[in-house]
């Protein structure tokens, strides 16, 4: 039911107020200075635009401005900032992904994720009469607390919260731009290569039956057979979106990142999820998220190789070592 994309929509999410530290909005630009889509472009004959959508653009509205009046409200750290960062980001993520083009979101911390999932799956209604979103969070986290729930109260720990209406706006302008066209249905959703996830998380994930595929899933049952499980689980009868997060890889292979975790995703299990989701020819959007380039500075070229090749595994390209 897809017509194969020809242009690759790259969106620069450059924005780090949903995490603790500075440095994820330097993410895009070092991904963009890789190499990665000139690469892409020659080896698949993709036409790339390119969207830069920062904190530091200046507007009465202005997240900088908005950031001075974010207080820690609702229990939730810098929202404004955040609500209107994911607003950004859903708006340019659906305009591309309406037009049929494959977006390609570069982050930036995941709380980018409430825009770019909200994004395509509202995108994705309007041109297939209907129908919902098949997503794949691919992270070493669960990023599915609620304000309440959260013991950190920073929003990259929440994105599939709000963007599938578990966690209500809070009212005051905060993720009130979300509307029901906007929300990602969680029978449509499934993680893998979780390994780092909080009590309330747990307890959220059991109570909404969510597909889940742990490190520990993988390491019993080997990445194929999962990936066989996860694709069945969605089905074959909507387009696909995919929210990489790059903390989902060990730290060996993505050590420039905010919250490293051991015992991840190895380089080829990772690529082969990439490979896997080219090959349903459902895929239309992905997030590469969570590079911070001011973190293990000394390695990361190795944290942009990898980036690189679940991106461009994602495409269709294949890597040469
Ligand atoms: N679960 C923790 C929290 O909610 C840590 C979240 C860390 N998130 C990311 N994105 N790095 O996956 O604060
Ligand atoms: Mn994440
Ligand atoms: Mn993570
Ligand atoms: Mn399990």
């Amino acid at each position: 039911f897809l017509s194969e994309p020809t242009h690759l929509a790259v969106v620069a999410a450059r924005f780090s107020c949903g995490a603790p530290r500075v440095g994820a909005e330097q993410g895009p630009q070092a991904l963009v200075d890789w190499g990665v889509f000139s690469d892409i472009q020659a080896r698949t004959g993709y036409l790339c635009s390119f969207d830069s959508l920062s904190e530091k653009d200046t507007s009465r509205n202005s997240i900088e401005s908005s950031q001075n009046l974010d207080a820690n409200i609702y229990e939730m750290k810098k929202p404004h900032a955040v609500s209107l960062a994911a607003k950004r980001v859903s708006d340019c993520v659906y305009s591309h992904a309406r037009e049929g083009r494959f977006v390609m979101t570069l982050g930036g911390d995941h709380s980018i994720g409430v825009g770019t999932v909200t994004g395509t799956a509202r995108a994705v209604r309007e041109r297939f009469d209907g129908a919902d979103l098949s997503v794949l969070w691919i992270d070493a986290h669960a990023d599915i607390n609620t304000p309440q729930s959260s013991m950190s109260g920073r929003i990259h720990g929440m994105p599939v919260a709000f963007a599938s209406g578990l966690a209500k706006s809070p009212s005051k302008g905060i993720f009130n731009w979300i509307t029901k066209s906007h929300l990602i249905n969680l029978k449509k959703f499934v993680y893998i290569g979780l390994r780092d996830v909080d009590k309330a998380e747990e307890a959220i994930i059991h109570q909404y039956g969510i597909k889940s595929f742990t490190m520990g899933d993988i390491r019993s049952d080997g990445i194929e057979r999962i990936m066989d499980l996860a694709l069945q689980y969605l089905g074959d009868d909507s387009p696909i979106h995919v929210s990489y997060d790059v903390d989902s890889l060990d730290p060996e292979y993505a050590p420039s990142t905010g919250f490293p975790i051991p015992g991840g995703l190895s380089l080829e299990e990772g690529i082969y999820i990439s490979q896997r989701l080219y090959a349903t020819k459902g895929l239309v959007a992905m997030d590469l998220v969570e590079v911070n380039p001011l973190i293990e500075s000394s390695r990361l070229t190795t944290t942009l190789q990898s980036a690189a090749s679940v991106m461009k595994a994602a495409l269709g390209v294949g890597y040469e070592v």
